[in-house]
């Protein structure tokens, strides 16, 4: 019997600490953009070491001493910040605001400026200054697209051992490390989020050309796709553990939600990889899947919103 009880308690207790950890790993820790090499810089860029305890700006680190990278890729582009005080870019007045020509807030986060000018990552070091190849001080404004539908096995849907529905999504390997992804991408300059998150998506994921289809249906199936991405629901806003971040500039997403519960619209139109995917495929959902940056956190919200299986 004590056996018994011990048992439930430790169950108890291990599930409560997952969540919290998972919660932890959303907003509060890096666990994708320290200790690493910057990507794309074969080697040349090495992050500063960050141990786990001094990831927080509030923990003393006296050593800490990040070297600077900016990709000269950036130099010159339309989408990407100049220096900071260089060519008349004096962006003091935009920080965690949107009144100015780019959009510099932070989902709900603020972040703090430091005294020479420089936004400072909201979630802590990073291990690296500079921009990286992110063109923006600050958060750089992404979107994602959550496209689920059931999980089926000769037309019905599949239920996990615990009785709960199983769910799949629209998922994109990416060409830049071959992990798999939820399909998204940046805003171009300060366009709605919502035409981001749509634009993302058929760019990656959806079949531009309609001649599978005779040609009375191609009208009606791009008016029943446009429906369908016309409410998209907000499952999460802020900042993302992407391996691209540094101490002075990181990405933030806008994680919008598109279900297509009777398969009426994927039943018609054709998924395709395109633009900077390499691969595209409907995952099933559990709490075994790899993904790319914490895009597995939004999956796990979806599914509770479902009241899906997860776990
Ligand atoms: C992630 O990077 C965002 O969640 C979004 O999926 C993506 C945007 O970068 P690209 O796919 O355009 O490289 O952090």
């Amino acid at each position: 019997m004590l056996l018994f009880a011990l048992l439930l308690i430790n169950v108890y207790f291990t599930q409560v600490s997952t969540a919290f950890v998972l919660r932890l790993r959303t907003t509060d820790m890096h666990y994708n953009c320290r200790n690493t090499e910057y990507p794309g810089t074969y080697g040349k860029v090495i992050r500063f070491h960050v141990p786990n305890d001094k990831v927080s700006w509030k923990e003393p680190y006296s050593e800490y001493n990040p070297p600077t990278y900016t990709s000269p890729a950036l130099i010159g582009k339309p989408w990407a910040d100049p220096e900071i005080g260089a060519d008349g870019f004096h962006p003091e007045n935009e920080w965690n605001n949107n009144k100015g020509t780019v959009n510099r807030t932070n989902g709900n986060y603020f972040y703090e400026i430091d005294k020479d000018g420089y936004p400072i990552n909201p979630v802590g070091r990073t291990g690296l200054k500079g921009r990286g190849v992110l063109g923006r001080w600050g958060p750089n404004q992404a979107g994602d697209a959550i496209v689920t539908r059931w999980r089926t096995i000769d037309g019905n849907i599949k239920y996990s051992q615990k009785g709960k529905p199983i769910l799949e999504f629209l998922s994109v390997r990416r060409a830049d490390c071959g992990e798999w992804a939820l399909p998204g991408g940046f805003a171009d300059g300060n366009e709605p989020i919502e035409n981001t998150v749509k634009r993302e998506l058929l760019e990656e994921a959806i079949s531009s050309d309609f001649s599978y289809l005779n040609e009375n249906e191609i009208e009606p199936a791009k008016k029943m796709l446009d429906d369908f991405l016309k409410n998209g629901d907000l499952i999460y806003c802020g900042y993302v553990d992407d391996r691209r971040n540094t101490d002075q500039a990181w990405i933030t997403t806008t994680a919008l939600h598109f279900h297509d519960e009777k398969n009426e619209v994927f039943g018609v139109i054709k998924t395709e990889a395109g633009d900077d995917a390499m691969e595209i495929d409907w995952i099933e959902i559990d709490q075994y899947i790899r993904l790319y940056a914490n895009h597995k956190h939004f999956i796990r919200d979806v599914c509770k919103k479902l009241n899906a299986h997860f776990v």
